[in-house]
């Protein structure tokens, strides 16, 4: 089972923790005055409108009044996620790191993008200019479709997949990151750990014949709902759906109440040699 339903504190660690996607049955709705607001005509740019931590909104179009509406609905839902996380995980209060809120307004299917930027293809999410140096992503979905559900599938555990394609992958010589960090392509230098989690999603989003036959399984996501997950450990591809809200948190590995089952350990036993 990759889907859980709405479960208690402590299986709720437990189910992020084991790579099952949390399901929550709502708890996320837009108000009147942001209904309009799903229009992809809002986009500029990009796929997806974000806000940063420190409250700048990119790529949305519209009047200044449409942007602070838009603002004002992405900063709900970040509190929102917050709020939620730390009621169904108490173990990471105190401890997630506020990453960026996303509103994807675009409905995926049939979108043309590049390969490496297609989310319909089966990853593991790794940032290329943000590197985590180990820290977990976890996020938040929230499904604001008035009624077309969001559709994903997911694949196989982690380890299963990492242990097909690691074998292939090289970290980056480190004068290579620290030339990265110093032009500014990265925040921070990159860490091996994050060349081959990088190297994985690239790697997996390359492999048609992986895309075909690799263990698959639809998930679906209805209107009104909210899912949370470790997109760095959970094999997902979104496939289908229109307007959803997503919060990013960091979390550093210790915060876990099992680190062992982060993926910077995992690779770590995988490579016998320490990734940070
Ligand atoms: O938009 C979605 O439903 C998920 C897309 C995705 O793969 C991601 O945000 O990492
Ligand atoms: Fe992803």
């Amino acid at each position: 089972m990759v889907c859980v339903w709405a479960p208690d504190a402590r299986s709720a660690t437990a189910a992020l923790e084991g790579g099952r996607i949390v399901m929550l049955p709502g708890g996320f709705a837009l108000h009147p005055q942001e209904l309009a607001l799903r229009d992809p005509a809002l986009l500029s740019g990009a796929k997806n409108i974000s806000l940063s931590p420190d409250r700048r909104l990119k790529h949305a179009a519209g009047s200044a009044a449409v942007r602070m509406r838009l603002k004002t609905m992405m900063a709900r839902f970040a509190a929102f996620a917050r709020d939620t996380v730390e009621a169904i995980a108490p173990h990471y209060r105190g401890a997630l790191v506020k990453g960026r809120t996303s509103f994807r307004p675009a409905e995926i299917e049939g979108r043309a993008v590049s390969p490496l930027k297609d989310d319909t293809r089966l990853h593991v999410d790794a940032f290329p200019a943000n590197p985590t140096r180990g820290k977990r992503i976890l996020r938040v979905f929230a499904n604001v479709h008035s009624h077309a559900p969001r559709h994903w599938t997911t694949g196989e555990p982690f380890a299963d997949m990492a242990a097909r394609f690691l074998p292939d992958l090289t970290p980056n010589p480190p004068i290579l990151n620290a030339l990265y960090a110093a032009v500014g392509a990265t925040t921070g230098r990159r860490s091996p750990y994050d060349d081959l989690m990088l190297g994985l999603h690239d790697t997996l989003k390359r492999d048609p014949d992986y895309q075909a036959q690799c263990p698959k399984r639809p998930q679906t996501f209805a209107a009104g709902t909210v899912w949370i997950c470790y997109t760095d450990v959970v094999l997902h591809a979104a496939l289908k759906g229109q307007h959803a809200l997503e919060q990013t948190f960091l979390l550093p590995v210790e915060a876990m109440a099992e680190p062992d089952r982060s993926p910077l350990r995992i690779l770590e036993r995988m490579t016998g040699r320490r990734l940070v």
